[in-house]
């Protein structure tokens, strides 16, 4: 297959562009690199050296001969574009990586909450109108997010994969009806996320453009197969208050001496894949498109449920960290059940890799490799959901 990748310089993007490539596809990547951007903005790096995206490229061709095209595009400001670049190049299928994706930097600031609904909004909007109006019959595969759901709405009731049955009451007795599962999104991100799955309802119906939604958990783990094949391949590793997400924050403090920062009790508890079943789910999903006229496909895209305070406890045992229980700059729930629904991916053949000991050692071990490299001054999240609401001082000097 012909696929392009939307967002393949990111973290989920860039992994799964060489997972495609190395199994024989086509692939071209379309970004506007614009993460890199906002990693200047915000004065931090990732923790691994990431190599200019024509670097990237060119070692993946020497290694492996497959050559991996890219367009610097922005899929929300340039519009005739795209529709002119899908025109010309007539892919068969299409992976959406490519909106702004850290909660805590939607909630940063009014410019940061405009630009996250401005960016995330259009750019999915400009992507189904490319395809509805060149009429070319293009599988799209889109990255969701777990967090559509919200925390604790129906307690400990299983999460279904997209889909919520329920009884409609009728004057002549109820109806049964599937609806999409309510949107209960705890940031503006995870808000940019609901209007994406209404985007795709519509279009479903109205275009019948193919739509596969991937509700996806938080990623952790760095490398894959690929990425580990060259230094210049690696893969991001985000550490910072904005970007860094819960578990490979912790296994980086762990490994710089840092206590782990668990906002609150830890009682949240959230969905969890590690970045090399992403991209073999991503694959899955490319395979298993839905027909033309079929309502958008929803898979659950996580392989395991944790609470962070456990994570916290997990990785103290094996590291000796301190933990340290942080005031919690985000409105969430203090405490919550999650029960999800993660059939569909193990029907179709994913054998998922959980959160062992060994895993877990790889990515301490990269985090070890570049500490020189943090700035300890980052580590704090210090974007609250709210004015006023307090955060904690740092807790290490540079
Ligand atoms: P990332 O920020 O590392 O990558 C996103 C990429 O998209 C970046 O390279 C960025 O430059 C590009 N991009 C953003 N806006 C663009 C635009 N307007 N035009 C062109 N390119 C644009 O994020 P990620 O962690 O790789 O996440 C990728 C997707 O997966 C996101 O949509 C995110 O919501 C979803 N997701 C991520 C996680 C996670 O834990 N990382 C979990 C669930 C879902
Ligand atoms: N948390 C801590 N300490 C930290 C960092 C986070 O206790 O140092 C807590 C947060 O308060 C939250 C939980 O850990 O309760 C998860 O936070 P996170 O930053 O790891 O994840 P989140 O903000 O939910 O976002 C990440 C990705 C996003 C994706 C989402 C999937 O950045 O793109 O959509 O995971 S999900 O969580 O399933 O919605």
């Amino acid at each position: 297959m012909k696929v392009f990748v939307l967002g393949g310089d990111g973290f989920c993007g860039w992994p799964t562009s060489l997972h495609l490539s190395d199994i024989g596809h086509e692939v071209v990547i379309v970004d506007n690199l614009s993460r890199r951007k906002i990693d200047v903005d915000l004065e931090v790096e990732s923790l691994t050296p990431i190599a200019p995206i024509g670097e990237r490229l060119r070692v993946w061709k020497e290694l492996t001969g497959n050559e991996i095209r890219f367009v610097h595009l922005d899929l929300a400001q340039e519009y005739d574009r795209f529709e002119d670049l899908l025109l010309a190049e007539r892919p068969d299928a299409l992976v959406h990586f490519g909106e702004q994706r850290a909660a805590p930097y939607s909630m940063r600031n009014e410019a940061t909450k405009r630009y996250t609904v401005d960016n995330n909004v259009r750019a999915t909007h400009n992507v189904l109108v490319a395809i509805a109006t060149t009429g070319l019959n293009i599988a799209m595969v889109h990255l969701g997010t777990m967090g559509v759901y919200g925390y604790g709405w129906s307690g400990s009731a299983p999460i279904p994969e997209g889909y919520l049955t329920v009884k409609v009451p009728t004057p002549d007795g109820e109806l049964d009806r599937e609806i999409l599962h309510p949107a209960n999104p705890g940031s503006v991100y995870h808000m940019t996320k609901t209007l994406d799955q209404l985007l795709f309802a519509f279009y479903a119906a109205n275009d019948q453009i193919r739509i596969t939604d991937l509700h996806q958990g938080i990623v952790w783990g760095t490398q894959t197969p690929q990425t580990v094949l060259d230094e210049r391949l690696i893969n991001r590793f985000d550490y910072d208050g904005d970007y860094g997400t819960v578990l490979n924050r912790f296994l980086m403090q762990a490994a710089i001496g840092h206590p782990l920062t668990v906002h609150g009790t830890g009682g949240q508890t959230r969905a969890f894949i590690h970045i090399r079943d992403t991209v073999r789910c991503i694959q899955i999903a490319l395979e298993n498109p839905p027909d033309r006229g079929d309502k958008p496909t929803v898979f659950n895209q996580v392989t395991e449920t944790h609470r962070v305070g456990e994570l916290a406890e997990l990785i103290s045992k094996i590291t000796g960290a301190e933990i340290a229980h942080l005031p919690n700059p985000r409105r969430e729930a203090v405490e919550n059940e999650l029960n999800v629904s993660r059939d569909k991916f193990v029907a179709l053949g994913l054998n998922p890799t959980t959160l062992t000991e060994g895993l877990l050692e790889e990515s301490r071990d990269i985090a070890l490799r570049y500490k020189d490299r943090a700035d300890v001054t980052k580590i704090i999240a210090r974007s609250v959901w709210r004015q006023g609401m307090e955060t904690s001082p740092d807790l290490m000097k540079n």
